[in-house]
């Protein structure tokens, strides 16, 4: 009897794998360079967007990813512009006058309640598989996002979203974003990598914050903010149940921060027991991989990238550690980088010579074109959230989310109908964006056959 169990759980368990849940790009992606602290959002500032492109580019990086053997998913954007949020800060009248006042009176704010900023998904939430949590569930905390007003206004939806997706209470265990207050900022996924040997085997869970919200030592970003606090991602390991042997906390160096790392993600990536970091990734970078390697039941494999490899600068330019890194059949693993990459000779010359050519698993790299996404800040993996599901967690999603060729070629003709192929700031005052916008995510609901999850559907 217990062999049945052992055989069956050891199944299980090998059934484990990686689903990237992609952001799809909203129909009102534009550049209006509100992410203070992300330097491409700041320079890109009042460029005309082409939505349509981007939302097929992230379309085609799916594909190709799922067509490459990886489990892929997709997750709807949110309601934009965000009618609500206007009313609520005072604003009234018809949906076209609102509209017109925003953009006269307080144009900063119609920007914001426009944004497509739902795309990076790694800021949904923040995710543990069901080996590491003690319910065996799947457990969902929707990041806050408060450190700016435009991300601010996605937790609510989100949550609706990943309950919408996640409703198996048998499997799925969802808990409430964090206070919306700067004590616990929270930025989700992109400041968690979870580390261990197969997806299917304990994980030990990197928590990376910029600041701690009581009794730190000053020692902090000064340019920047540091968007998420010590205190959040502990409420997280918290709520989801995790304990001290399960978790590393390790503080963000803050020059990085400064030079426009404004998240983990922007400097580091894991998968399995490989850590992919740059040399200034971590204020302690060996107290970090001592504590990982101390915690973790199988070897770490650190791949440190030297500050005379990379700049900063160059980092942040390429997105070099924004990258997807993907475990393949063999043991080997693929990374996923944006085009940048190859335009920075310094990025290139790394990948080739030191992590290609290095003692580690990465075997191989498949560069992404993701230009109008990284335009503001968000590359290969800021586009996805990582969710680590058994068969019989991928057999208990609900809706239409996990990527086929028919899914991707229904969504594809939907963004081609739907979709404007310019949209510059101007544009964002025009009723007709808002009322096209609410009338492609209505239809998106039925394609993705997920319920009603938006504002307008449920008033
Ligand atoms: O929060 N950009 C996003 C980019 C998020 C990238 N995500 C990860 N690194 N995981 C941000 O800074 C810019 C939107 C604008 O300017 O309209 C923006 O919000």
């Amino acid at each position: 009897m217990s062999q049945t169990i052992d055989e069956g759980m050891r199944q299980s368990l090998n059934s484990v794998r990686e689903v990237n849940f992609d952001g799809l790009v909203g129909p009102t992606h534009n550049y209006s360079g509100l992410a203070h602290g992300n330097v491409a959002s700041m320079s890109h500032e009042g460029l005309v967007a082409n939505p349509r492109e981007a939302a097929l580019q992230g379309l085609a990086k799916m594909k190709s990813l799922m067509e490459a053997g990886y489990a892929q998913g997709v997750l709807p954007p949110q309601q934009r512009p965000d009618l609500g949020a206007l009313r609520a800060l005072g604003f009234s009248g018809s949906d076209a006058e609102l509209l017109t006042r925003a953009a006269s009176d307080a144009p900063q704010l119609l920007r914001a309640v426009c944004s497509a900023s739902s795309m990076w998904t790694a800021n949904a939430a923040t995710v543990t598989p069901s080996r590491d949590a003690p319910d065996g569930r799947v457990h969902f905390t929707p990041a806050n996002l408060q450190s700016s007003f435009h991300r601010y206004l996605e937790p609510a939806t989100t949550g609706r979203v990943l309950a919408a997706i996640f409703s198996d209470a048998a499997h799925f265990a969802h808990h409430p974003a964090l206070p919306a207050t700067p004590a616990f900022s929270d930025e989700g996924a992109a400041n968690h990598t979870r580390l261990g040997a197969a997806y299917g085997d304990a994980g030990v869970h990197l928590f990376v914050y910029g600041r701690r919200a009581f009794g730190g030592d000053g020692v902090e970003p000064r340019h920047y903010p540091a968007r998420q606090t010590l205190e959040a991602s502990q409420a997280i390991a918290r709520q989801h149940g995790l304990c001290e042997a399960q978790t590393v906390f390790a503080q963000q160096h803050p020059e990085a921060i400064d030079a426009g790392v404004f998240h983990n993600d922007v400097i580091a990536v894991g998968n399995g027991p490989v850590l992919l970091y740059h040399e200034l990734a971590f204020r302690d970078e060996q107290a970090t991989l001592d504590e990982l390697r101390h915690k973790m039941s199988t070897s770490l494999i650190p791949v440190r990238v030297p500050l005379e490899a990379v700049s900063l600068e160059d980092a942040v330019a390429s997105y070099l550690f924004n990258s997807q890194l993907l475990s393949n059949a063999d043991g080997s693993m693929t990374l996923v980088v944006p085009g940048e990459c190859q335009q920075r000779e310094a990025v290139w010359r790394c990948i080739q010579d030191h992590l290609l050519a290095g003692h580690n698993p990465i075997s191989d790299v498949v560069v992404k074109d993701v230009q109008q996404s990284m335009r503001n800040g968000g590359g290969p993996a800021c586009l996805r959230l990582r969710v680590a599901l058994s068969g019989a967690e991928r057999d208990a999603v609900s809706g239409s989310v996990l990527l086929n060729d028919g899914l991707h070629g229904e969504l594809a003709e939907w963004v081609r109908r739907h979709y404007r192929d310019r949209l510059a700031m101007e544009d964002l005052a025009d009723p007709q964006l808002a009322t096209e916008s609410l009338t492609a995510l209505d239809e998106l609901t039925r394609i993705l056959a997920i319920g009603s999850v938006y504002p307008f559907q449920l008033n």
